[in-house]
């Protein structure tokens, strides 16, 4: 009786810990910032085109961030065709999102400045035009 008290007890100690730890990472020292691009077939092109924001109906954006926020960027498919989003500077590859309509979401933080290329790989989209640049902004 008495253990099960004290193993419930810091279980709960643990999920406190994490739940301010959690509320700890996405506070003000670390905003959140979201972008989001959808998928578009010009011709023979593959493009990301910007949805939302400073970045509505621009091709290819660059995404500025800060050194540390914590970054979400959704694809969206806009063409039928199969595309992902990856950005090797920081280890991050999307799910394939192959029907129109259909989205994915990577979070990473950007732990260094610079710029990083950002594209799709799939059936030679980044050479036919689908790719653009995190622009990361040291604070
Ligand atoms: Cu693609």
């Amino acid at each position: 009786m008495a253990k099960t008290r004290i193993w419930s007890l810091s279980l709960f100690g643990i999920l406190f810990f994490l739940i301010t730890a959690g509320a700890r990472a996405t506070g003000p020292d670390h905003p959140v910032v979201s972008y989001t691009l959808t998928s578009e077939m010009k011709g023979e092109k593959r493009l990301f085109v910007g949805a939302g924001g400073k970045i509505q109906g621009r091709v290819n954006p660059d995404l500025f961030v800060n050194e540390w926020d914590v970054v979400e960027i959704t694809l969206i498919n806009g063409d039928n065709l199969n595309h992902h989003i990856a950005i090797p500077n920081f280890h991050i590859l999307s799910e394939t999102v192959s029907e129109k309509g259909k989205k994915t979401t990577i979070t990473f933080v950007p732990f260094k400045s610079g710029g990083f290329d950002y594209y799709c790989l799939l059936d030679n989209h980044r050479t036919l035009g689908m790719e653009g640049k995190v622009v990361v902004v040291r604070k």
